[in-house]
């Protein structure tokens, strides 16, 4: 059992973020990734949306590994017993990947108070040459002025101005291994030159208790209670990428469009997500 303690959870609160946690097994990660492969060549059209915008919503080996007890006991020690998983994207680099992540606040257009946290969970070692996740120490204590670029061709995502990457800090995972980061930390990844892929998936944890600056959030009550008001409580998936989780998810996007990843909805717009081709019931 770890949770963490006073000095680190002074470290968390000074810099913004906490590396190196081993919390997760190497049995579970090899399971993670032998699911992700099965699916990956079962349904290779789907994985541009199932991996992204609430993974956690479809797959319930999804879910399982974003409630390891290690790891919402470190949670619990920063942001409180009533927790809410709210988010689960998958973010994997292949070697030679080209893939970036430009400089960026995940709160910058919707601000959640009190703040969320996220956790990078190292499904396989992440180091400076696979494009790990790099973080500027300090920079959680404000949202820094951004501009818009468009990503995944539906939806737009702000990045950071003005960065001194002098300042930046490679987050080093071996694989099993967790760095937590505050909602406004300013982060970032370079390209994979390694021969090896990094594979991380990252999860959002918000206070049960908080508030979004825009629209209504939702998430899966993980720990403790919802009785906050601010977020809307979803479904816990049963089995993976079912019809049911599918349509369970396109319609809390849909009723709760305005989560961090797809930023505020403009007047008069849909919510615009890709996800499968099914009719709603
Ligand atoms: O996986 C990474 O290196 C960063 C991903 C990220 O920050 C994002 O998708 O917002």
């Amino acid at each position: 059992m770890m949770r963490l303690d006073s000095r680190q959870i002074n470290v968390f609160r000074r810099d913004g973020f906490l590396t190196g946690l081993p919390l997760l097994s190497t049995e579970a990660c090899t399971q993670f990734m032998d699911h992700t492969d099965r699916f990956t060549q079962h349904y290779p059209q789907d994985v541009h949306w199932a991996f992204d915008i609430k993974a956690n919503l479809l797959f319930d080996w999804v879910y399982e590994i974003g409630v390891t007890p290690a790891l919402l006991d470190v949670i619990e020690d920063l942001i409180g017993p009533d927790i809410l998983l709210t988010n689960s994207i998958f973010r994997i680099k292949p070697p030679g990947s080209e893939t970036r992540y430009g400089w960026h606040q995940d709160a910058a257009r919707i601000q959640v108070e009190p703040p969320f946290i996220l956790a990078y969970l190292a499904i396989s070692e992440a180091t400076s040459e696979n494009g790990c996740l790099r973080v500027i120490p300090g920079s959680h204590v404000a949202v820094e002025p951004f501009r818009l670029i468009s990503y995944a061709c539906e939806r737009k995502v702000a990045r950071t101005v003005d960065v001194d990457e002098s300042q930046a800090v490679d987050l080093i995972l071996k694989q099993g291994e967790v760095a937590l980061f505050h909602c406004n930390t300013v982060h970032g990844s370079g390209k994979n030159i390694s021969s090896r892929p990094r594979f991380g998936l990252i999860n959002d944890y918000t206070p049960a208790g908080a508030r979004q600056s825009v629209g209504t959030g939702s998430g899966q009550l993980v720990r403790g209670r919802n009785s906050g008001g601010g977020f809307a409580t979803e479904k816990i998936p049963v089995g993976a990428f079912t019809e049911d989780n599918i349509l369970s998810r396109r319609s809390t996007l849909m009723r709760y469009p305005e989560n961090v990843l797809m930023g505020p909805l403009p007047p008069g717009e849909q919510p615009s997500f890709a996800d499968a081709d099914l009719q709603l019931r």
